[in-house]
């Protein structure tokens, strides 16, 4: 036992390979989409791993789990905390037949496969936050990030990531992030299943490739926005250039945020991070800062 092992913590069980390929092994739909899995115990970064098997003309259909990774990617160079043993850390790479303009459909599937997933394994009423955050009481518990790359001559790859926080310790997430982000333990107050919640979006996750498959992605866009937190808000989205306000109103039905602007005008973005915007009672609203 570690030194540093706090008395009474619990530790959760490993991520078992063997348990995590007989889930995948009794699921047709899964059992089709995933021919590999790899199981690592440190690694920079699943996502990195997956884009060089892409990147060698490996298949799609590899799956990679990592105990920890070093480097942990998030959107836009950010980094994904990604400490030993409590979470899951997942990428699968894939090869898909879809033009490369649609495969951001793919991010919007793994979200609502990752939320459907942790709602059948634990109960908790996850949501997400446009475009890739899976929220828990208003923290962060999960994101998903995807990645594309392609060789001459050969058909596109793409890796679908996610970092699900299930088993980290309040006291354990790193100070500047512990008022925004949370776990599913730290929820429920009980330790999750690591092996079960991977079958559970796998399970998910081939059911809305599913749908993708099958020309439905209106299904996919219908199913996000019954779980996305951020319709019906006012918000302030950064985007690469400038930041919007307005309210959010719905998704488009290639996954953009469609938002209703202050003159009324609307305006679909693809690629930004989502505030909420606090409304301050009325008499002290003119003061409010401009964008
Ligand atoms: C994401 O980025 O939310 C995508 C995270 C994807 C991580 C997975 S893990 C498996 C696969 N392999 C990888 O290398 N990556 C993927 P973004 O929306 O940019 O959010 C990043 C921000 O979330 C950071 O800047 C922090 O503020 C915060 N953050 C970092 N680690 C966190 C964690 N473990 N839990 C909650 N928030 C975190």
């Amino acid at each position: 036992m570690s030194k540093c092992k706090r008395e009474g913590a619990t530790q959760a069980p490993a991520i078992d390979l063997q348990r995590i390929e007989a889930g995948i092994a009794t699921h047709p739909r899964v059992r089709e989409r995933v021919r590999e899995v790899l199981l690592f115990d440190r690694v920079l970064s699943t996502n990195q791993i997956a884009l060089q098997m892409g990147s060698t003309g490996m298949p799609g259909g590899v799956l990679i789990l990592a105990e920890a990774q070093d480097q942990g990617k998030g959107r836009l160079n950010r980094i994904w905390v990604s400490p030993s043993g409590v979470n899951i850390y997942l990428s699968v790479l894939l090869r898909p037949f879809q033009e490369v303009r649609d495969f951001p459909l793919f991010s919007l599937a793994a979200a609502v496969a990752v939320v459907q997933a942790i709602r059948a394994t634990t109960g908790l009423p996850v949501v997400t936050k446009w475009p890739n955050d899976i929220l828990l009481d208003d923290r962060k518990v999960g994101g998903i990030l995807l990645e594309t790359g392609k060789k001459s001559g050969e058909v596109p790859y793409l890796v679908i990531g996610a970092g699900i926080n299930v088993n980290w310790e309040e006291n354990d997430i790193p100070e500047n992030l512990r008022e925004h982000a949370t776990s599913l333990k730290i929820a429920l107050g009980h330790i999750v299943d690591r092996n079960r919640l991977v079958n559970e979006i796998l399970i998910a996750l081939a059911q809305q490739i599913t749908l993708l498959d099958e020309n439905k992605s209106d299904l996919i866009i219908k199913g996000l926005s019954e779980v996305c937190e951020t319709l019906g808000k006012r918000v302030k989205v950064a985007t690469p250039d400038r930041i919007y306000e307005g309210v959010a109103e719905a998704l488009s039905n290639d996954g953009g945020l469609v938002l209703r602007l202050a003159d009324k005008s609307q305006r679909t973005i693809y690629v930004g991070d989502v505030t909420k915007v606090i409304l301050l009672p009325p008499s002290t609203r003119r003061s409010w800062g401009a964008t």
